[in-house]
């Protein structure tokens, strides 16, 4: 079963943010694609989608690593 999981994302500005969020995320076992709304200076929406429900801290990790924090 295809799963997507919504987060909130703080501190995304431009394409270049999308990418590298997207790009950490998309090294991560099952995930199958990345989609990215961009609210600059607010909460972006970035939606996970997998083949099985990836944990909340591997995706939290990935974001991280790519130099952005969930909102709280
Ligand atoms: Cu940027």
């Amino acid at each position: 079963m295809s799963t997507i999981t919504t987060l909130p994302v703080v501190g995304m500005t431009c394409g270049h943010c999308v990418a590298a969020v997207t790009e950490e995320l998309q090294q991560l076992a099952g995930v199958t694609g990345v989609a990215v709304e961009l609210h600059p200076g607010g909460a972006s929406e970035v939606r996970v989608h997998s083949e099985e429900p990836v944990p909340v801290e591997a995706l939290a990790a990935a974001i991280d690593e790519a130099g952005y924090e969930l909102a709280s």
